[in-house]
């Protein structure tokens, strides 16, 4: 019995110089474990004369309970503490303001794109695809352009090999379109084109829409109609169009489309050259030529198409004086529009 007491008196000492919860774990292990103190007591039982047994056994037993029970209470209020310096030293502040979610939107390019888009649609023209990785045929030859023709430095070419290229407009869709279909036609192709091409107001990949319309009685007029109606929606009617003669080998007669520099209202700036006009567009009807390439009868049909630059739309619409602007991805100048 001495010996269950020396037993109680040693744990209740050490108890006293537990510091934290890990010489707790120890000091359990040491008294409570299978290993530990109270276990080796147990085992002493035996060997005593059975009249000591039951005494022993049941003092033994309140010794362990005694044990389990403080270990249990220290272990509760070391955790506590524990609990309480991390709440003081791990302080969260929600007073301070979150982050704004950034959301993302369309392009400005592709804004421009869209609304072009919707005013043909409008207008009755469907929208026709094509590769961007085009033959050397579609891109020139079938749209009157041969080799060695020196329309060729017209636009300057990214060459995947020798009769395949980057398209360098969209007007290789006009051949697929007429290849696989018979007039009346009124399409508008949409597209990345690509031109060996870089400085404030050309980029090596840019967007065109090309537009076609054939039947059997169109006229000059008609396309004048159409771009004239596309321009005043997108810009505003009192804006002032020009056609001015130029020339294209698919189309014949030729002519670029200008509008009134929005800029200076005309009176000349350095955005314009001081000419008071910015040119758009390409267009013109379409050479007799194009339609024997294709299989078109040239007696039967006439037709006109024209080919935009977007970029070059959305710099007017925007007053942006750079288009290199639109590709170097600054979340604050692509966010404003
Ligand atoms: C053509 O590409 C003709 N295919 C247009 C055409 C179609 C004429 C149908 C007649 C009939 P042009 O090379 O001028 O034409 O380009 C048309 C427009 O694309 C230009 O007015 C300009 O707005 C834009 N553009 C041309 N090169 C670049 C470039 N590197 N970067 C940005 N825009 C460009």
């Amino acid at each position: 019995m001495d010996e269950l007491h020396e037993l109680k008196k040693a744990f209740q000492e050490e108890l006293g110089t537990v510091a934290g919860l890990e010489d707790l774990q120890k000091l359990k292990a040491k008294f409570s474990g299978r290993k530990g103190k109270v276990s080796a007591h147990l085992k002493k039982i035996s060997a005593l004369p059975p009249e000591k047994r039951s005494q022993f056994g049941s003092t033994l037993n309140e010794i362990k309970k005694f044990i389990e029970k403080e270990v249990i209470q220290l272990e509760a209020s070391l955790k506590a503490e524990v609990q309480q310096k991390r709440l003081q030293t791990e302080f969260l502040d929600i007073s301070l303001p979150g982050r704004r979610q950034l959301f993302g939107r369309e392009h400005p390019i592709n804004q421009v794109l869209t609304e072009a888009k919707d005013i043909f649609i409008s207008m009755g023209f469907d929208v026709e695809d094509g590769p961007e990785v085009e033959t050397d045929y579609y891109n020139f030859e079938a749209l009157n352009i041969p080799k060695d023709h020196p329309a060729r430095d017209m636009q300057d070419t990214f060459y995947v090999s020798e009769d395949i290229v980057l398209r360098t407009h969209t007007s290789p869709v006009q051949i697929r379109v007429m290849e696989k279909r018979t007039p009346p036609l009124r399409i508008i192709a949409p597209g990345k084109v690509y031109r060996c091409d870089a400085d404030i107001s050309h980029t090596a990949m840019f967007h065109q829409i090309e537009g076609l319309m054939v039947d059997t009685a169109i006229a000059f007029s008609d396309l004048k109609g159409v771009l004239e109606l596309f321009i005043h929606r997108l810009f505003g009617k009192d804006t002032p169009v020009r056609f001015r003669p130029s020339y294209f080998p698919f189309t014949e007669p030729s002519a670029e489309v200008d509008i009134g520099c929005i800029f200076c209202g005309g009176s000349g700036c350095r955005v314009c050259k001081t000419t008071g006009w910015l040119e758009i567009l390409g267009a013109g009807m379409v050479n007799p030529k194009v339609f024997e390439m294709v299989g078109y009868k040239i007696d039967q049909y006439t037709g006109f198409a024209f080919g935009l630059g977007i970029e070059r739309i959305a710099m007017l619409k925007y007053s942006i004086d750079d288009i290199r602007l639109f590709y170097e991805n600054d979340c604050r100048f692509l966010s404003q529009f």
